[in-house]
């Protein structure tokens, strides 16, 4: 079996082609040129796959739609996960048009390039929970209405609908998978789960004073990567192409996960923790809560980890990590970058 992966150096690409690979995949990845490396968190797979030609990467982009077509054409995968994206939510508001290019005219190549292909390819796209809006506890599911609230967003429900067009009009085997947040020690450093524990892991080692935030009384659904990715495999697996939730159905607020956070190294993030309003979006999705009972009871997926051994998972790793950044600050081998990114 052959898989393009778009968005491979991403988390979900990272987790995703892990477990492909694990399954005896040949796994091909769709990469940008960026100024420094951005294939960290795939270099153990590179280093274990490339060499057995199972992993292959390219350079392209998902608005370079020639470039997309070329690669369906000489690939001729029997899979394509479409994971690329302008990912986060606060940038989509200073990046609009950016964010709004890539999740819906970079999808439309990919589908065209799929539909066109004397191939029949199957079809994933990375739909999100952000699509619904949710302003209250409500349980979300596959029925529940879209009431997009931010430029990602709304690109999203775009893309969702584009792919349910194409699955409907030319009997495509196209899929979206309703993701709701999902995390791990390789999620972004600017997501505030990272960003929270990464900074619990710093002031641990003495090398961040305090963590900036914005609004802590946001709840989120949120899961762990790795559970997930199984999802959309057993998505592309389903007999007929559908629409499915992956949800814990918990909902958490930011103030409850930075408290426990603080609390597994022993620190009380009332001592360390601000809000600042830089940090808050215009338009907020107050409260997510997911219903997965149909991806539950057609692909028999449900989420492993707890939210509390999902906290655990990533603090430890984050101070790990901060133990060998304090080695090399030490050694005057690096610079103490501050406390938090701009976003
Ligand atoms: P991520 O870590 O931000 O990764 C995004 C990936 O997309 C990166 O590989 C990035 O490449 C790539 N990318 C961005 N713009 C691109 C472009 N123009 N052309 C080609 N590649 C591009 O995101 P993630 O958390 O893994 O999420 C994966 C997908 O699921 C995204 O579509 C996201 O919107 C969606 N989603 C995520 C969640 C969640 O909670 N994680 C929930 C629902 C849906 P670089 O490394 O070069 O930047
Ligand atoms: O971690 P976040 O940036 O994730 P958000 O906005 O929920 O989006 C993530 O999940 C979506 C699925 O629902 C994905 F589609 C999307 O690609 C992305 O992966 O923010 C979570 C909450 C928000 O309410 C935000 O306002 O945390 C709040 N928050 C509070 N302080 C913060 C911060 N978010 C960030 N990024 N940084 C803060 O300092």
């Amino acid at each position: 079996m052959k898989a393009l992966v778009t968005g491979i150096t991403g988390q979900d690409g990272y987790y995703l082609s892990k477990l492909l690979l694990e399954k005896g995949y040949e796994v091909h990845g769709l990469i940008r040129r960026s100024s420094s490396f951005n294939t960290s968190r795939i270099e153990p797979l590179m280093s274990k796959y490339e060499s057995e030609n199972k992993l292959k990467l390219y350079y392209s982009d998902l608005l370079d739609s020639s470039s997309i077509t070329s690669l369906i054409n000489l690939i001729e995968p029997d899979e394509v996960y479409n994971l690329a994206a302008q990912s986060h939510v606060a940038v989509s508001f200073k990046n609009p048009l950016y964010t709004s290019q890539v999740g819906t005219i970079g999808v439309i190549s990919l589908l065209e390039a799929v539909k066109n292909s004397s191939k029949n390819i199957k079809f994933y796209q990375a739909s999100s929970s952000e699509m619904y809006g949710g302003k209250d506890d409500s349980l979300l599911n596959e029925e529940s209405q879209f009431t997009p609230k931010s430029p990602y967003a709304i690109s999203k429900v775009f893309a969702h609908e584009m792919t349910k067009i194409y699955r409907e009009s030319y009997d495509m085997f196209a899929v979206n998978g309703i993701l709701f947040n999902h995390e791990s020690p390789h999620r972004g450093e600017t997501f505030v789960t990272r960003k929270v524990t990464k900074a619990v892991g710093r002031i641990k080692q003495g090398i961040q004073t305090k963590l900036t935030l914005g609004n802590l009384d946001a709840f989120r659904d949120w899961g762990f990567a790795g559970d997930y990715v199984e999802g959309m495999w057993l998505m592309m697996q389903h007999k007929e192409p559908s629409d499915w939730v992956l949800a814990t159905g918990e909902s958490h607020s930011v103030k409850e996960f930075t408290k426990k956070a603080f609390e597994i190294l022993d620190l009380d993030w009332k001592a360390y923790v601000e809000t600042d309003e830089k940090y808050k979006r215009p338009n907020e999705v107050k409260h997510l809560l997911g219903d997965s009972s149909k991806a539950k009871k057609e692909l028999n997926w449900e989420p492993k980890t707890s939210f509390e051994d999902l906290i655990s998972m990533m603090v430890e790793s984050d101070n790990e990590q901060a133990k060998q950044e304090k080695l090399l600050i030490d050694k005057g081998l690096l610079y103490p970058t501050w406390e938090n990114s701009s976003i």
